[in-house]
């Protein structure tokens, strides 16, 4: 999470003084033979006072279409769909997302493992289900300006900048 270059994107993204915070840091597995279809949706978080820009999602497997990779709609980020308050995360509803994927091409996100994809939080992603006989895992780690705060008020774990986590003295 701590890498130069994740420290490099995030000041490209959010400027080079800005202490950066992480909302979110999942591993993503797909079982073997299993996992569910993750429809697609928006990674804006109603509980967040500023919506984040960057995810970073490294492949820690091979992922393809077959074993469920992740697929975007490429150019989605540049509008936000309406987002039903009370859910944490922008889904589309059906309506929405055939009257999209009519209009705008998708891609799927097919990469060797230890690659990483740079996505931006407003990017439409989805992924299906693993039909191999192989686990699909993945590392998605959402970064932030370390002054957001959510709906109690609190910040995140700092990641770059001062009072940085330090992973030697956790
Ligand atoms: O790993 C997946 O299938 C989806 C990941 C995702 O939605 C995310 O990282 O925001």
């Amino acid at each position: 999470m701590q890498k130069p270059v994740f420290r490099e994107i995030c000041a490209r993204a959010y400027g080079p003084e800005t202490s950066i915070s992480c909302y979110r840091a999942m591993f993503m597995n797909k079982p073997a033979g299993k996992g569910t279809d993750l429809p697609w949706h928006q990674d804006r978080f109603s509980i967040l006072d500023t919506d984040p820009i960057v995810t970073v999602w490294t492949a820690l497997d091979r992922v393809s279409i077959e074993n469920g990779c992740v697929g975007i709609v490429p150019g989605s980020h540049r509008g936000a769909f309406d987002q039903d308050d009370s859910a944490s995360f922008a889904f589309l509803t059906d309506d929405q997302a055939t009257a999209v994927l009519e209009r705008e091409a998708h891609e799927y996100l097919e990469m060797e493992a230890g690659e990483a994809a740079l996505l931006h939080n407003w990017l439409l992603h989805g992924s299906g289900v693993n039909g191999t006989d192989a686990p699909r895992r993945g590392f998605s780690v959402c970064y932030m300006d370390a002054i957001t705060r959510s709906d109690h008020g609190n910040t995140f774990s700092v990641i770059f900048g001062e009072g940085a986590l330090n992973p030697k003295t956790l």
